[in-house]
Parts: C-alpha cells; sequence; structure tokens
C-alpha cells in the first residue's frame, strides 16, 4: 500500500474525531449518537469515535500494522516487536468466564413508566415516582447451555430487569416460569450439575433429555410443579416480546408508616404469550440458533418495541398464613384468581446495546440489589440467592470493582470508604477512608431511614437453629395438578409429547419408572401417556388411547386431578396460553415468490401487513430482485418455514412455476402441520392443493384460499387477520408429509 492508498482508507482525523473514550460523567463531552429514553452511565462513556489513527493501548500511533518485526525478510520474529505482543497478549485475554447458569444471553436497553403512585404499599421512588420514566437494561437468557447453544433449546429463560432508579440499582432477577425446582438454596448446584451436560464425555448441550437431569429430578419431588411448567410450550417461547416475565419469590413492600405487604412481581407482556412448538424448536436451533436475539434486535430497529406491563400481587402482612400453599416456598405461585395482579407501570425496551461484551456480558446482576421501601421474605431460596449473585460476581468479573463497569454504574451517586482492588477507576481524593474521621474530607454521611436510608424490615424472629424444611412445603403435587388441569387439550397433548421426547432419550430404565411415578401423582393419564412411550405398561388399567385419536384427544383433554395447595382452586384460566392476546403484531410472514408472480398482489399484502405491525419477507430461489423495488431476501436453501409465523402465495404464473418445487410444498406442508396461517391466491391455490394431503382443510381453520381475482383484497385482510394464530385441530394432519 502506498502513502496515498494509506492516506484514503485511514484519512487523516481532524480535531472533531481525534477524542476516545474518557470517564467523564459529563455527556456533552461525547459524541453518543441521539437515543430514546434517558441517559445512564453507560451512555456517557460510548466510544462513537473509530475513525482516528490506530494507536496502542497507550496511544503510540502505529505505522505498519499488517507485518510484524523480523530479522531479515524472511528471518525470525524479534521480541522487541512490542506492537506485536501487544495485540496478540490483550487477544489472548480477551475471555472471561461465561456464567456458571444463564450464560446464554441478549439484552436491550429502554424505560419503565410508572402508572400511578403505590405510597400506600411502599416509599420506592421507582414506585410512587410517576414524572419520568425510570432508565433500564433487561437482559433474557437461556439456563442451561453454553454461551455458544441455540435459543430455542427446551429451558427456562432469565428475565432480569435492571432499573437505574435514583436511589439506586433494583433488580428484579426473575424468569419467564412463576415458580422454581426446588425450595432450598443448598440444592442448587445439584440441580444444575445434573442439568448441565454429563461431566464424563460434556453431553448434551443445552438440553436436560438426560440421565442425570431425570435422575435427580425423579428423586426431587418438589420439582414436579416447575418440570409440568418446563415441558410445557412456555419453555419454547415465540419470541421475547412473547413470554411473560415474574420475580418468584415472595418479596415485601414497605411503606412510610413502616408498614409491610407482601408482593409477587410479575411482567405481562402486551402482545400475550405465545410459544412454538416443538418440532419447529429443533429445526430453528439448526438453521438460525440466534433466532430470539436476532428477533428483538430487529424489532427494535424497526420501531416494533417490546411492552411488558409490570403487574403486583400484593398480600397483607396479616394473611400470611391465610392459604393452604406457604408464601415462603418457592415452588408454589398465588393463583391469579385469588390474588389479582394489579397493572402498575409499562415496561419498553426501545434501544439496541451498542456493544455485546461491555454490556450484556458485563451486566451484573444480583437480588440483592433493591432500594428503600422494598425488602425480602424469608423464602429460603431467595436468602440463598442474596448470598449467590455478589460472590459469582466477583470471580466472574474478576473484582469487588466490577460495580464500576459502565453497564453497571447506578445513576444514584456512590459515596463511600470502600477502596482499591483491582481494576479500580475511581480515584478518591484525600486521606480520610474510615469512619468516624474528624479530618478534613470526613466520610460521606450515614443517611437516616427518615432521609431514605435503607432500612430493613424489622421482622421479629425467634426460634431454634435447625436444619429442617417447613412441614407447611411439603405438599409437591397439588399446584402440578392445577397447572395440569389448567392447560386446554392441546397444552396437555405438548405436555405429553415433551414428557414421551424428554424421557424416551433417559437411557436408564429405572430413572424412567421413577419418572412415571411421579407422574402418576399428578395425573394418571398422563402418567399412561407417557408410558405407552416408554414401553412401559399403564398404571391403573386406564384406557391409554392415542392422543393424537379423536376420542383419546378428548381423553386427555377431560383428564383432571384433584388439586391441594391451591387455595381451594381446580384450575386457574391465567395459566393457560389459550385466549392470550395475539395477533399479527411482531410476526414475520413467509411469502414465497418465483419469476412472473402476481406483484401487486405482495404490495397489496406487505401494505396489509405493515398496518397490522408484522412484516413479510420474499422467498425465492436465489436472491436477486423481483422488481423494481421488491427484494428477495431469503433463499428456500438458507431459511425453514419454522422461521415464520405464517405463508403466503401470490398468484400469476410464477405460483404455477413454484408447483414444480419441492421446497414450496415442503414449506406450505409443514406450515398446516403447526398450525400457522396459509394465505394462497390465484394459481396458488393449486399449489397448496398439491402440497397438502386429501381431507386437509381449506377455507377454514387459518387457511385462506382464493381464486376468485375480485375477492383477493378480503382474502388478503382475513390472511393477515389470521397471522399469528395456531389452528391445532386440522385434519389429516397425521398424513402431512413434512
Ligand atoms: Fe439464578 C443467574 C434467575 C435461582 C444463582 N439467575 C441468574 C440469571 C437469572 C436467574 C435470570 C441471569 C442473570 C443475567 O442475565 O445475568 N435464579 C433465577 C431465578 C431463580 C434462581 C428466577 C429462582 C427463583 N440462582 C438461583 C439460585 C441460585 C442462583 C437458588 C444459587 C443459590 N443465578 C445464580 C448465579 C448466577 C445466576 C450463579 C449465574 C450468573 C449470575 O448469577 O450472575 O449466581
Amino acid at each position: 500500500m502506498n502513502q496515498q492508498q494509506k492516506e484514503a482508507k485511514y484519512p487523516v482525523a481532524t480535531d472533531a474525531d481525534s477524542h476516545r473514550s474518557t470517564l467523564t460523567d459529563d455527556p456533552s463531552a461525547h459524541e453518543a449518537p441521539a437515543k430514546s429514553g434517558h441517559t445512564i452511565p453507560v451512555d456517557k462513556l460510548l466510544k462513537t469515535d473509530n475513525r482516528s489513527p490506530l494507536t496502542t493501548n497507550v496511544g503510540q500511533p502505529i505505522a505498519d500494522d499488517q507485518n510484524s518485526l523480523r530479522a531479515g525478510e524472511r528471518g525470525p520474529t524479534l521480541l522487541e516487536d512490542f506492537l506485536l505482543r501487544e495485540k496478540i497478549q490483550h487477544f489472548d485475554h480477551e475471555r472471561i468466564p461465561e456464567r456458571i447458569v444463564h450464560a446464554r444471553g441478549a439484552a436491550a436497553h429502554g424505560q419503565f413508566q410508572l402508572y400511578k403512585s403505590l405510597e400506600e404499599l411502599t416509599t420506592a421512588k421507582v414506585l410512587t415516582d410517576t414524572s419520568s420514566p425510570t432508565p433500564v437494561f433487561v437482559r433474557f437468557s437461556t439456563v442451561a447451555g453454553s454461551r455458544g447453544s441455540a435459543d430455542t433449546s427446551r429451558d427456562v429463560r432469565g428475565f432480569a430487569v435492571k432499573m437505574y432508579t435514583p436511589e439506586g440499582n433494583w433488580d428484579i432477577v426473575g424468569n419467564n416460569i412463576p415458580v422454581f425446582f426446588i425450595q432450598d438454596a443448598i440444592k442448587f448446584p445439584d440441580l444444575i450439575h445434573a442439568a448441565k451436560p454429563e461431566p464424563d464425555r460434556e453431553i448434551p448441550q443445552a438440553a436436560t433429555a438426560h440421565d442425570t437431569f431425570w435422575d435427580f429430578i425423579s428423586l426431587t419431588p418438589e420439582s414436579m410443579h416447575m418440570i409440568m411448567w418446563i415441558m410445557s410450550d412456555r419453555s419454547i417461547p415465540r419470541s421475547f416480546g412473547m413470554m411473560e416475565g415474574f420475580g418468584v419469590h415472595t418479596f415485601r413492600l414497605i411503606n412510610a408508616q413502616g408498614k409491610s405487604t407482601f408482593v409477587k412481581f410479575h411482567w405481562k407482556p402486551v402482545l400475550g404469550v405465545h410459544s412454538l412448538v416443538w418440532d419447529e424448536a429443533q429445526q430453528i436451533a439448526g438453521k438460525d440458533p440466534d433466532f430470539h436475539r436476532r428477533d428483538m434486535s430487529d424489532s427494535i430497529k424497526e420501531g416494533n418495541f417490546l411492552e411488558w406491563e409490570l403487574g403486583i400481587q400484593t398480600l397483607a402482612e396479616e394473611d400470611e398464613q391465610k392459604y393452604d400453599f406457604d408464601i415462603l416456598d418457592a415452588t408454589k405461585l398465588w393463583p391469579e384468581e385469588l390474588l389479582p395482579v394489579r397493572r402498575v407501570g409499562k415496561m419498553t425496551l426501545n434501544r439496541n446495546p451498542d456493544n455485546y461484551f461491555a454490556e450484556t456480558e458485563q451486566v451484573a446482576f444480583n437480588t440483592t440489589n433493591v432500594v428503600p421501601g422494598i425488602s425480602f421474605s424469608n423464602d429460603p431460596l431467595l436468602q440463598g440467592r442474596n448470598f449467590s449473585y455478589l460472590d459469582t460476581q466477583l470471580s466472574r468479573l474478576g473484582s469487588p470493582n466490577f460495580t464500576e463497569l459502565p453497564i453497571n454504574r447506578p445513576v444514584a451517586s456512590v459515596s463511600n470508604n470502600q477502596r482499591d482492588a483491582q481494576m479500580r477507576y475511581t480515584i478518591d481524593k484525600g486521606r480520610v477512608s474510615y469512619a468516624p474521621a474528624s479530618l478534613d474530607g470526613h466520610s460521606p454521611d450515614e443517611v437516616t431511614p427518615s432521609q431514605g436510608g435503607y432500612k430493613t424490615y424489622p421482622e421479629p424472629v425467634s426460634g431454634p437453629k435447625v436444619r429442617v424444611r417447613s412441614r407447611t412445603f411439603d405438599d409437591h403435587y397439588g399446584q402440578a395438578k392445577l397447572f395440569w388441569n389448567s392447560m386446554s387439550g392441546p397444552e396437555k397433548e405438548h405436555i405429553v409429547k415433551a414428557l414421551q421426547f424428554e424421557l424416551s432419550k433417559v437411557e436408564t430404565r429405572s430413572i424412567r419408572q421413577r419418572m412415571l411415578k411421579n407422574l402418576q401423582q399428578v395425573n394418571k393419564m398422563l402418567a399412561d401417556q407417557v408410558a405407552a412411550a416408554l414401553g412401559e405398561p399403564e398404571t391403573d388399567g386406564l384406557a391409554r388411547g392415542s392422543a393424537d385419536s379423536v376420542e383419546g384427544a378428548q381423553k386427555l383433554a377431560d383428564a383432571m386431578s384433584e388439586t391441594t395447595a391451591s387455595g381451594g382452586l381446580q384450575t386457574s384460566k391465567a395459566l393457560s396460553m389459550e385466549g392470550q392476546p395475539g395477533g399479527p403484531k411482531g410476526r414475520k410472514v413467509a411469502i414465497l415468490v418465483a419469476d412472473n408472480i402476481d406483484v401487486d398482489q405482495i404490495v397489496a399484502l406487505k401494505k396489509a401487513l405493515k398496518k397490522a405491525g408484522a412484516i413479510g419477507e420474499l422467498i425465492g430461489s436465489s436472491l436477486g430482485m423481483l422488481s423494481e423495488s421488491m427484494e428477495i431476501t431469503k433463499t428456500f436453501a438458507n431459511t425453514s418455514p419454522a422461521l415464520f409465523d405464517a405463508v403466503f402465495v401470490p398468484g400469476g404464473a410464477g405460483a404455477s412455476t413454484l408447483k414444480s418445487k419441492g421446497d414450496a410444498c415442503v414449506f406450505l406442508a409443514q406450515t398446516y402441520k403447526h398450525g400457522k396461517a396459509i394465505g394462497v391466491l390465484g394459481e396458488a391455490v393449486e399449489l397448496l392443493t398439491k402440497a397438502l394431503p386429501e381431507g386437509a382443510a381449506f377455507n377454514k381453520l387459518g387457511v385462506v384460499s382464493e381464486q376468485n381475482d375480485s375477492r383477493q383484497d378480503q382474502a388478503i385482510d382475513q390472511f393477515v387477520a389470521s397471522v399469528g394464530s395456531r389452528h391445532w385441530k386440522r385434519p389429516a394432519l397425521e398424513l402431512v408429509a413434512a
């Protein structure tokens, strides 16, 4: 490269673009791009300038970054080459340990806006001050897989929210399931060791379908309620924005009079709760392992922000013992029919992080990050978590100064006598780093509770020191039954199939049999259906019947159990995903195309989709322009129907060409099988006839087909309206070859 070429590639820096990121708190000192929402410390530290001259980490300008320093053109590399050594050594140390659980995650920035002050319940400013929104950073994760595993593994999803409040950071470190596997934190290492890949061969990755997991579960009946959730479609969400979030534990809110109220936190997605089916989840894991994180960042980029309402369930202190479940037991939920969820504010995720490592990887959540007016209950799982999070950040991020990392810094000012340690950035002035101190620049003053200082709720406690589990935690099956009873027929079928899949992968028969015994405690029909797939005898002489047959499906739908520990409820509507708000918003439609397809219909469809908040993507045999303004962005080879919520084929001669393409037929057949919306117009109706078996649904159950030109607009509207719905009961499903 001659000098002129070099200058063209690396333009000479001007004063305006030569600054680097610094640690000043003055936002005007940087040229951070315009952002929506509030500024938090991480924004102020954003390095926006990549056009300045290349330098080492101490600012020495670098003239040649392509060649190391050698003794002679073909000679050995010299130790003197400090440029080579700095670059390679920095690279050698780039990785930090991944999280011990929840290693794979994706995050976004946003804000929380409270609707109305909750001052009757709490003094927390974030829950009493409606005047301005609180900045938030939210990380979603899977639990068992490594950082490079797939998004759509069957797993709990972490739902960790960091609120940068004026009284310090408040973290709700929750999941998308309201209960947990175990009641006591002392069992957490066992649970995770059992769920993670088996230690001899490190198999399987990001999957619970293996012996050690089910061995532990089969010997841990308290996990059965959680198992019902995990085996339901809740553990394979359609997108992060279509999941509920739960704080899981019982917390306390404390008001200005010092009165405490028990509380559970919920995040209710505005788009409703929706899931994939297992077949899709497995395909997506291969076709697009980044499915969820891509969906979130694309949605935000397109202005389709993700939204949840914060919900609270509250319980008066004096009602602590009112129900037949213990509110300190994290394997139990509070049925919403008994204790309704009050929606108190809205969280909107509207900005993608700028740098995965600096923000999403380095963010550190902690259940002890609470603010005045919010406190803990004695839930033994929460108490153990309150120890674990700070501890894990120390080893993962390497120093107690991890709170100084930009993403972890509070907006509230920090002032104390803690000093030094590795990677300290703050430069504390003066001689005083102790209290009490009389010397100049004396220590920061304590803040009394009346001035807003944090005060632990003075709950009276007494009793002998004992290692026991309270008898009030004894009921392990009652709420598992409530969950089972509350499922619709198709939801029950999906649970059965998930258990059949998982347990059939367990190699040790005694573990499978022990699991069947546990399942019998939840529901005999459920256990029998699973036993059938495992080649085990029926348990109770109950007629087995395949869930695939109409009678079998009905029997399963009708199979109920007598509940306990559920406050007298036999079912709870809130537990089922059926009847959730739905529709096309946030959905993706595959539009199959070939040369000479009807472009006007695509224009009309895209317009209708846009209006409904959905998007359409063109899929053809190769990339390229279909018309002057319409681009084919995916090929049959690089995508899959599993990545879309619906499929549409316009009419025209091109639709007839698609008839000779097996790929197009598979696209339609699989979309039919997975119960998703299909729209075909004109000549494409014949394509659909070819793709589906005899007896399949046409013009009903989410399949829209219209040959008549004059009715195409209505057909498009009808198709768009059915995008986002699933039709589980389509005829001839067992004949579909896909
Ligand atoms: Fe945990 C991470 C949620 C029980 C110990 N946990 C972690 C994350 C979430 C949860 C969302 C990821 C945070 C992030 O995105 O960085 N954990 C839960 C929930 C639980 C739960 C909802 C039960 C109700 N966890 C739990 C127990 C323990 C831990 C009982 C230990 C006693 N969890 C950890 C951890 C992690 C973690 C080892 C790993 C990475 C991290 O903390 O920052 O400390």
